[in-house]
């Protein structure tokens, strides 16, 4: 049985809605930024699909830019790893083919959390070009390195200082820098993958590097959560949703890439818990079309994001869960990843 104190997972705190919309009145930092670019440089392929963490401390890489060649391309195989020399993260490679997204199950079916979620009906088959995705949830480190470089805004100011829910200090600290930036609008989020030289993934992007091309439940398949593979609102959890059945070490955000176990067919981590995602996409009802106005990226609107966060209870740990808000928002619980056409 769903316990109501999962099912209200990411109902936001009292006052959670509002409060962005007055600090976002206050510091009228709510609008998209013309933030410059650079010029990113192309990415290094990896012989083999990599395990290796991305080091957001690490400075770009000098290494000259390098475009795959026809022999390279025809070696990549589902999951292929490759690193950006902009911000050092690692991309995983997703094949051209289709997959299965959606879903009609009764745990999809059962509550769609006081109308905040959104339906994952009709189940049904999407195809996609190949592409590249982030293997990571973009970092506290590696979001500042954009800032740094005069492309990004610094996240939305929390109380007295760059925290974290319960953390005083979170963005900007040395011991957070391999931890997911948070408190990033669809339009902070949008900036700095454009600055990286890569885009937002779009839903339907996400959700087949979630699940691969089988119709799993879960980034893992379809085994029942445990407490190994995601970051959750868990016994460690300062929240009433908080689940003693689960004990996954981290009652907040916790270091991207921490859950091994909890990685997709490609090897994509944290695409359960941690933090939500934006994702480019419009929300609108199924079956998703990339071509019937969902990516506009000029328009204005509730934008998806997907995974649900550390703050959610396990019926949120589906891969096709689907959540949406206004993109101007941002909130302690809320990130993002990058993916790549090329
Ligand atoms: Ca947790
Ligand atoms: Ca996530």
């Amino acid at each position: 049985m769903i316990r109501n104190n999962d099912r209200a997972g990411t109902r936001m705190p009292s006052g959670a809605s509002i409060l962005p919309f007055i600090l976002c009145t206050l510091f009228v930092a709510c609008s998209p930024t013309a933030a410059g670019k650079s010029s990113p440089t192309g990415p290094i392929l990896s012989a083999t699909p990599s395990r290796t963490r991305a080091n957001p401390e690490s400075s770009p890489t000098p290494e000259p830019s390098h475009s795959p060649t026809p022999s390279e391309t025809a070696t990549l195989a589902p999951g292929s790893a490759r690193t950006i020399p902009s911000d050092g993260m690692v991309q995983v490679y997703v094949p051209a083919g289709e997959f299965i997204m959606g879903a009609d199950d009764m745990d999809a079916k059962k509550t769609l959390a006081g109308g905040r979620a959104y339906p994952e009906v009709p189940v049904h088959t999407v195809y996609l070009d190949k592409y590249w995705i982030d293997k990571y949830e973009v970092s506290t480190g590696q979001y500042a390195m954009c800032v740094e470089a005069g492309a990004c805004q610094a996240p939305h100011l929390f109380t007295s200082g760059y925290g974290s829910a319960y953390r005083p200090f979170y963005y900007g600290t040395a011991e957070y820098k391999d931890y997911p930036v948070i408190w990033v609008s669809w339009f902070y989020a949008k900036d700095y993958c454009g600055w990286a030289g890569r885009r937002l993934p779009t839903e339907a992007e996400w959700e087949k590097a979630a699940r691969g091309t089988d119709g799993r439940k879960y980034t893992w398949g379809n085994d029942p959560v445990s407490s190994t593979v995601a970051n959750l609102c868990d016994i460690n959890c300062p929240l009433p949703q908080a689940n003693g059945k689960y004990d996954d070490g981290f009652g907040n955000t916790a270091p991207v890439g921490s859950f091994p176990d909890g990685a997709s067919p490609y090897g994509v981590m944290d695409m359960a818990g941690n933090v939500w995602e934006w994702t480019s996409s419009l929300i609108k009802d199924y079956p998703y079309s990339a071509t019937d106005g969902r990516e506009d990226l000029t328009a204005t609107g509730e934008r998806s994001w997907r995974g649900a966060s550390w703050t959610n209870g396990y019926w949120w740990m589906r891969a096709s869960l689907r959540y949406r808000s206004v993109d101007w928002y941002w909130n302690y619980n809320l990130g993002f990843r990058c993916a790549s056409s090329t």
